[in-house]
């Protein structure tokens, strides 16, 4: 029997004509508004396509104006280990990752919960560019001109309840695409996760694009998290479920090595890796190597969130 998977079915086709129209009407879409418009061509509702132009991008907050990293650098320098280990695999591999249809589960506490079409989890937001600096636990680090969504906007229509404590996220399991999954390197599928006032925090960005075009397949294609504040690691990729927890979710790097990763994952140069040093980041593209800053440069923003935390024990 051939069964469809979820990333192959519209929010049209799963449920009933008449909670689809409740749908509709919860987003108050007559046509495809904002984001949606922006990401499917409007009129065919053809999605557009990797690397297309997306038209009415404003800049939004919090952007820095050091020296971007050249796109080439963003594409094919990459951890997607879906597609592989080295750095140089999802640039290669990731072209067999589908990303038109996508669904998105929303899940958990929430009022709203349900599969959501991309274009319909999307609506009606506008797209902002923010240009953040990345830094990975690896110690190297880029400047992105992210477009995207500040999470919180989108996650304040599906109505958290008081229970939602944590926010859990979680990337597309299938082997077929991501051939990657065939190994065990990770317990597949990629899961991450936010506190809620993490997740609320205006920085926090769904990202649907990289310099001024839709998102390469190899940086997370058709959604991904951007946390600046914390390890790379925490930006998880490809997202197909976002769920509203009362617990602290399991995450991947943390599980795999608990010692070495922890949930909270904020870049502080105060704490080392196990393994190697936190003082210091390589700017992709730039020799000398240059000093890291706590929160990644972001602690005036995001600092208050952990106030009386022992930054230590929380790592
Ligand atoms: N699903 C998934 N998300 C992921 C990863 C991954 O292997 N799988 N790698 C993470 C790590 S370690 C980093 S540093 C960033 C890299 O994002 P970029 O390749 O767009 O620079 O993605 C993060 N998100
Ligand atoms: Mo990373």
């Amino acid at each position: 029997m051939l069964i469809k998977k979820p990333a192959d079915i519209r929010s049209s086709e799963i449920t009933t004509p008449q909670i689809y129209q409740d749908r509709r009407r919860f987003f108050k879409l007559s046509a495809l508004t904002g984001a949606a418009a922006l990401l499917a061509g409007t009129a065919t509702r053809r999605a557009r396509a990797e690397g297309e132009k997306l038209p009415n991008v404003q800049p939004g907050p919090f952007g820095t104006n050091e020296e971007r990293t050249p796109l080439e650098d963003v594409t094919r320098y990459n951890n997607f280990y879906e597609f592989g280990t080295d750095k140089s695999d999802p640039a290669l591999y990731a072209h067999t990752l589908r990303t038109h249809p996508w669904t998105v589960r929303v899940e958990g506490h929430c009022e709203n919960p349900g599969s959501y079409a991309l274009e319909d989890f999307l609506a009606p937001h506008a797209l902002q560019e923010r240009v953040y600096r990345l830094r990975c636990v690896e110690a190297w680090s880029m400047v992105i001109p992210w477009v995207g969504i500040p999470l919180g906007d989108l996650l304040k229509r599906f109505q958290p309840t008081s229970n939602a404590k944590y926010v859990e996220f979680v990337t597309l399991l299938d082997p077929e695409q991501m051939p990657g999954q065939k190994s065990p390197v990770l317990n597949w599928p990629y899961r991450e996760g936010l506190r809620i006032d993490e997740a609320m925090h205006p920085l926090t960005l769904f990202a649907v694009g990289l310099y001024g075009e839709v998102l390469p397949n190899q940086n997370g294609a058709p959604l991904r998290l951007v946390v600046p504040w914390k390890y790379g690691f925490k930006s998880i990729k490809s997202i197909v479920a976002v769920r509203f927890t009362e617990e602290q979710p399991v995450t991947s790097w943390a599980q795999q090595n608990p010692t070495e990763y922890g949930f909270y994952a904020n870049v502080n140069p105060a704490v080392d890796h196990p393994r190697w040093s936190q003082k210091k980041e390589r700017r992709i593209g730039e020799f000398f190597r240059r000093e890291t800053l706590p929160f990644n440069g972001y602690a005036d923003q995001v600092a208050g969130l952990y106030s009386g935390m022992d930054l230590h024990q929380y790592f």
